[in-house]
């Protein structure tokens, strides 16, 4: 694996699956794999869980780490090509991104939607020209329109939690919220649930419809209810319109989630990748009886990218590529 910004950089999501469960059961066992090698952590946006939880990851692994809060610490960014900058953008991001290329050896960035054009957004400028610039392999830790390791996560905590069951029915619910919010997590959930062989349905408003695209196979509803019905997961989450790009068209009180709701279900469990509106998106009393997984859904995070930095480490670092770089050094010199 060079580079980890969505399910097509994996090539085999059961073998990867079964390396996190592994990792969670021994966490230290590559604790020599990441020695002297840097994991540099870009943030554009705000984070709890993906900044503690990649740090803790690269520390099991022995590795070193630097954050950087980029929005609020560094220079601010110009990613025009060409641009004259000759306005109140600092310093160009091809710059930015090769100079932290050589203080890192695997770099994490995390980029979000401005919301304002689909075409921009959906092109993922930031995340395409760090690949290019930095020259290093690159993790997303949520781009404009994924979030793959969260839901690598979610994938790990499903399977910690599957019912005794044949046909397991999976539902990704909107739900409402004040501001507009990213379509990446509900994208990327989406995707990955298209690799399973989990039957998926997607309820959301009508103007709601996430992008084709990443919807794949899924059976898609405005009735709440009727999707519902003999759901095994409920994963809850709010996002603004694509079709009516970045904007919030409904905050219907009546989609957030009750216990009420989920007697339709078949005792369904309860995801949500948090940072969660109480009593907006979802009821109190949803989220702290026991079906809820929010918890250990952000515990998961840890060996979700545990595992996308070993396979990294260890397709991109080995020992062999090591001793031969050795040697190049030294007939250089
Ligand atoms: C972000 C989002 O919806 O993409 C991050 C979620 C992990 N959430 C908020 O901005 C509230
Ligand atoms: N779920 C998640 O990515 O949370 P943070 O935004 O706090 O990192």
């Amino acid at each position: 694996m060079k580079h980890f910004t969505s399910i097509h950089d994996v090539a085999d999501v059961n073998e990867l699956l079964h390396e996190a469960l592994e990792l969670k059961e021994d966490p230290f066992a590559f604790s020599a794999l990441g020695k002297n090698k840097t994991l540099g952590l870009i943030f554009l946006n705000p984070s709890l869980r993906t900044r503690l939880s990649s740090q803790k990851a690269a520390m099991n692994l022995g590795m070193n780490v630097i954050v950087m809060n980029l929005d609020k610490e560094g220079w601010s960014i110009e990613t025009g090509e060409g641009a004259i900058m000759n306005e109140d953008k600092v310093e160009h991001i091809k710059d930015a991104a090769a100079v932290m290329g050589q203080y890192c050896d695997i770099i994490g960035i995390r980029s979000f939607p401005k919301l304002k054009s689909r075409e921009e957004d959906y092109s993922e400028e930031i995340l395409g020209k760090f690949i290019k610039y930095a020259k290093v392999p690159v993790v997303s830790l949520e781009s404009a329109t994924r979030h793959p390791l969260q839901s690598f996560a979610d994938l790990i905590t499903m399977r910690e939690n599957l019912p005794k069951k044949k046909k397991v029915k999976v539902v990704l619910t909107w739900a409402p919220h004040i501001k507009p919010l990213p379509q990446a997590v509900a994208n990327s959930f989406a995707e990955w649930m298209n690799q399973t062989d989990f039957e998926f349905t997607i309820a959301n408003p009508k103007g709601y419809e996430l992008a084709e695209a990443f919807a794949g196979r899924a059976v898609v509803t405005y009735d709440q209810a009727e999707a519902l019905k003999d759901a095994d997961f409920v994963y809850v989450k709010n996002w603004s319109s694509y079709n009516d790009y970045g904007k919030v068209l409904s905050s219907d009180p009546s989609w957030m989630l009750t216990n009420e709701k989920l007697k339709i279900t078949g005792n369904a469990k309860v995801m949500h990748c948090l940072p969660v509106r109480r009593n907006v998106e979802l009821a109190d009393e949803v989220l702290d009886r026991k079906n809820s997984l929010v918890l250990q859904q952000a515990n998961n995070r840890v060996y979700a990218t545990q595992t996308i930095l070993k396979k990294i480490l260890e397709s991109n670092f080995s020992n062999h590529e090591a001793t031969v770089h050795h040697q190049d050094w030294r007939q250089r010199h």
